[in-house]
């Protein structure tokens, strides 16, 4: 059998799955400063290096490479903490690191020759080099391994427990692995049977709204795939740190259940101005977005009732005395409660994204920026951030010591003020109009453009706080990797409280699960691909990105 444990060897593995991430969060950093001082208009990029370009970089190195590489060494370390790895297990999982960096590396190097301005959602008719698709293609074949090493070790673990519940981290990897290798298969299928052999002049044409219909098939679910790892670490690792208990695995589980039901069938709140998808099919999505937010609800009531509960058991007896209980010079515990924080406004925010009439004032303005600025750049990211500073010492064999926690906490500050200024300015300008994905321009002068140029400065400023954030966590992740005393840190997972109800052992009933979520998919696509592939009007001319 199979210990239940992180052995050195996969500390190993996770670490290098880290270093990545932080690699990756120095460079989409530097260029995201590089940005916002662009679009003030007082600054010119160096070497004829293009607008474009810097943003592409910026966006597919943080928002598809740290991610993705952080959350994989993650999840390979929850697994192998609480349900074991094989050493065959591990030597695919190290063949799936593998071919991600070679992978990111190709599509990198095809960024950085300017061969793939094509930003990170690459939308057709921008056409990138070839090898840029292919390197995407590899990243995600080599998630792929990663999520079957997954399903394997959960599968294993079962075995050997016959009847047991999985426990509960185990299951929410599982989980998110699935709706990650589901959602890829849309990128994939674009990504091989569109983008490639038109880029490589195979074909002439593209199928522009099927290639965009195809990306947010993935587009959206990705999202969740980011915010699943941290819900990970509220319910399974918060309760641990502020010494409460779980408040309830099963509705633990049932959040990540109805995740799974419910991330996929909703890409066309990302395409309510698309033309050619007719407006049934549109609302069908949007009801189903809506759905999708309560899972998210439900965490927020959780996470509210075990701060509560963790408070009162500490003899708090107020209305908000449980408020004084937490313990908030903990970093494990401040970081990621500050992306709690965050996510409030975040959350309302996507959910004037996915009303139909209010899409109308944001969509292609740099609201939506600010929108993911929230919840990816601060909810997910200060949790992520919130997890290294106990996984990394852990991974490394060494102690969170007090210099890190102060590091931590004041790089948390850093960062929540940075984006307010940047992230502030992002939403208010998009209601002025400005839009996204855009560097400089005074638009020939229009009388528009000089209601948007204070916030321009507004986003810069936070711009740069956030990079003096990034050089704090780039300090601290070194700091923890090398220097740290040593010793034994603990890798905190939560228990459920006593008396709380039994968990239903349907929720373990994978072909349930993955059957309905499979008919909700087919359901909300399957009419609109097939007008879509039957109405497409033809392919507009090629622009290389
Ligand atoms: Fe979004 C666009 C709708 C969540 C990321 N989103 C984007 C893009 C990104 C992104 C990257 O409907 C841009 C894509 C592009 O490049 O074009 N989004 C939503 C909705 C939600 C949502 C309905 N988005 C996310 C998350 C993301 C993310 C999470 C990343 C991690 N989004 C949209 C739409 C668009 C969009 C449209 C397209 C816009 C357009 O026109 O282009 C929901 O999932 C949100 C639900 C969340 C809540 C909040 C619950 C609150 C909790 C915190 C509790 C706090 C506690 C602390 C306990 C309902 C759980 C309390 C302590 C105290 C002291 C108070
Ligand atoms: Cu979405």
């Amino acid at each position: 059998m199979i210990a239940n444990q992180l052995t050195k060897k996969d500390s190993k593995l996770s670490m290098a799955h880290m270093w990545v991430a932080f690699i990756s969060l120095l460079i989409g950093g530097l260029m995201g400063l590089l940005q916002t001082l662009v679009r003030t208009g007082k600054f010119t990029l160096p070497f004829g290096i293009d607008y474009y370009q810097i943003l592409t970089v910026h966006g597919v190195i943080l928002a598809l490479v740290l991610t993705t590489f952080f959350i994989i060494g993650f999840q390979f370390s929850l697994m192998s903490k609480t349900v074991g790895m094989s050493n065959k297990e591990r030597a695919w999982a190290w063949i799936a690191f593998w071919v991600m960096v070679v992978g990111t590396i190709a599509a990198a190097t095809m960024i950085l020759l300017g061969k793939a301005s094509v930003l990170y959602t690459f939308y057709a008719p921008l056409a990138a080099h070839p090898i840029f698709y292919i390197g995407l293609t590899l990243v995600i074949v080599g998630t792929w391994i990663a999520c079957f090493v997954n399903f394997h070790q959960l599968y294993a673990w079962k075995k050997a427990n016959k009847g047991a519940k999985s426990p509960l981290l185990a299951f929410m990897v599982v989980i998110n692995m699935l709706i990650w290798f589901i959602s890829t298969i849309g990128v994939a299928a674009t990504v091989l049977i569109q983008f490639i052999p038109w880029s490589l002049g195979i074909v002439d044409d593209i199928n522009i709204l099927l290639s965009r219909t195809l990306f947010w098939y993935f587009g959206h679910p990705l999202v969740y795939f980011w915010l699943l790892p941290a819900y990970m670490a509220w319910y399974g690792i918060i309760p641990k740190i502020i010494g409460g208990k779980i408040f309830s695995d099963g509705l633990a589980r049932l959040a990540f259940i109805l995740f799974l039901l419910f991330s996929i069938p909703v890409g066309f709140h990302h395409q309510l101005l698309e033309p050619g998808i007719d407006p049934f099919w549109k609302y069908i999505q949007v009801v189903l977005t809506f759905a999708v937010a309560i899972p998210s609800l439900l965490t927020a009531f959780s996470m509210f009732a075990t701060f509560e509960t963790a408070g009162r058991a500490k003899g708090f007896t107020t209305l908000f005395g449980w408020f004084k209980a937490l313990p908030w010079k903990d970093v494990r515990f401040f970081a990621p409660m500050i992306g709690m924080i965050a996510f409030i406004p975040a959350g309302a925010g996507g959910l004037v994204n996915a009303s139909n009439q209010l899409n109308l004032v944001v969509h292609n303005t740099i609201w939506v920026t600010g929108h993911f600025h929230l919840t990816l750049a601060t909810t997910v990211i200060l949790t992520f951030f919130g997890i290294s500073y106990w996984l990394v010492p852990v991974l490394t064999g060494r102690t969170l010591d007090e210099k890190t926690n102060r590091l931590g906490i004041i790089q948390t500050i850093v960062w929540a003020v940075g984006m307010f200024f940047m992230s502030g300015s992002m939403h208010i300008a998009g209601l002025l109009g400005a839009p996204r994905r855009s560097a400089f321009s005074e638009y020939n002068g229009s009388e528009q453009v000089t209601e948007w140029i204070g916030y321009q400065y507004g986003q810069a400023i936070g711009g740069t706080i956030l990079f003096i954030g990034i050089i704090i966590m780039i300090y601290t992740f070194i700091y923890m990797t090398f220097f740290a005393p040593k010793g034994v840190e603990e890798f905190p997972i939560a228990e459920t409280a006593e008396g709380a109800e039994p968990t239903p052992m349907i929720f373990e009933n994978w072909r349930l699960w993955i059957g309905i979520a499979v008919v909700l998919i087919a359901f909300a696509y399957t009419i609109p691909f097939i007008d879509i592939i039957q109405n497409s009007p033809p392919g507009s001319p090629t622009f290389k990105g």
